[in-house]
């Protein structure tokens, strides 16, 4: 030990549970407390750090050297535990390996192929507005949220219809693996097998159709960048990170929707502002809560010094509630100019699907502000609990037609 050590300044302790309803509940207080206790804290319970200021969270996800996702980015160092499924090889990999596979996947999702997917993506929106028009009073988790991104993603996969009832239930595993092993964990990993059983066998390139963007993947194969494993692989990552995210935020929107009339106002005259409210609920209540690296070596987050091989949770969701960064922080407006936001990450890792989230969420919200005319809550809320995601089981909602 060299005289170094005896000055570091010691992270404080965190003083909640963030992985426990009672916190999720509401976890802005907790974040605030986190953000005014410093700029890293230590869990002794988790044994991992935790940053959740905005440029603590920002610097964790862009400097992929020291900040590494190899050993996994949940709790659990793969360095020293046996990952639950094989390492996702985009999410949970570092250069080169990442740039070979990202790669790939961005070229799925390019503006051409978005534009391609346009057309279909706004049918499937005004029918399922139309629909829960029709309804009156629906739940906007299972009647509407749960609908679309498991419908129109998998069909622009080109996977097949039969079997997608699995695709929640994966996604749900998926993202309680990356917090602890608590009784979130426990309750995704009831029917694991047969889930994992049917998300592998559909990532294969029989299962999928020919001109879909699985076929996109599997064309990587026959051009030399992509073994058919590792094409299989990606296709998972599609089905991991592609259906459960954007479900929760298109329930966490309507949510902040039916519960800020202002908004809606503002929304209903001019339906354009669709894209920047899918936008600004990513930052307000945004899905994907936090994810963690691993350090690679020794180094210092705002004074405090961090051994190699720890593991830090970055909370975007705090990031994305810190005055320091946002004025109003706490203000749902869809006006807001709100880039820089953490909620689909950022750096190398950034979300490679966004657009097709965005394209996702700017059909479903414009066309609900041109077909509705009011909505509200029809009653109280359930939250959804995930160590990952914060979305909600259930929200009744009311509407009426323009
Ligand atoms: C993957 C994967 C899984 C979950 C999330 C994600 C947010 C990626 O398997 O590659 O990105």
């Amino acid at each position: 030990m060299n005289a170094a050590v005896d000055t570091r300044a010691p992270a404080p302790i965190v003083q909640s549970d963030p992985f426990t309803r009672e916190f999720m509940d509401d976890p802005y207080p907790g974040f605030a407390a986190m953000r005014a206790a410093g700029p890293v804290l230590w869990s002794p319970q988790y044994g991992c750090y935790i940053v959740a200021r905005h440029d603590d969270v920002q610097r964790v996800l862009s400097e992929w050297q020291t900040f590494s996702s190899a050993a996994g980015v949940g709790l659990a160092n793969f360095s020293k535990e046996k990952p639950w499924r094989p390492p996702s090889i985009v999410l949970e990999a570092d250069p080169p390996l990442h740039t070979r596979t990202r790669t790939v996947l961005a070229r799925t999702m390019t503006p051409g192929v978005v534009k391609a997917l346009r057309e279909r993506f706004e049918r499937e929106a005004e029918i399922l507005v139309d629909r829960v028009l029709d309804m009156g009073a629906f739940d906007g988790i299972t009647d509407f949220a749960e609908h679309y991104p498991v419908k129109v993603f998998p069909d622009a996969l080109g996977l097949p219809e039969k079997g997608r009832e699995n695709l929640l239930p994966y996604g749900s595993m998926v993202f309680n693996s990356f917090g602890p092993r608590n009784e979130f964990t426990e309750a995704a990993m009831a029917n694991a097998d047969s889930v994992r059983g049917w998300i592998m066998a559909n990532c294969t390139r029989k299962a999928l159709g020919k001109d879909g963007l699985g076929a996109m993947i599997y064309a990587a194969v026959d051009s030399g960048e992509l073994t058919e494993d590792e094409a299989g692989m990606l296709v998972r990552s599609f089905l991991s990170a592609g259906v459960d995210t954007t479900c929760n935020a298109f329930g966490n929107l309507l949510w902040c929707l039916a519960t800020h009339p202002d908004q809606w106002r503002k929304l209903r005259e001019k339906p354009e502002l669709a894209r920047n409210a899918f936008e600004e609920s990513l930052r307000y209540e945004g899905p994907a809560q936090a994810f963690f690296r691993t350090t690679t070596k020794d180094v210092e987050i705002g004074g405090i010094r961090i051994a190699a091989n720890e593991k830090i949770c970055a909370f975007m969701q705090s990031a994305n509630r810190d005055p320091q960064r946002w004025e109003r922080a706490d203000a749902f407006d869809i006006e807001r100019r709100v880039v820089g936001h953490m909620g689909f990450g950022t750096g190398i890792h950034g979300c490679v699907g966004q657009p097709i989230a965005r394209l996702e969420g700017e059909a479903v919200f414009a066309a609900l502000a041109r077909k509705a005319k009011t909505i509200e809550l029809a009653g109280e809320p359930k939250r959804q609990y995930n160590n990952v995601l914060r979305s909600f089981a259930s929200l009744p909602v009311r509407v009426t037609r323009a």
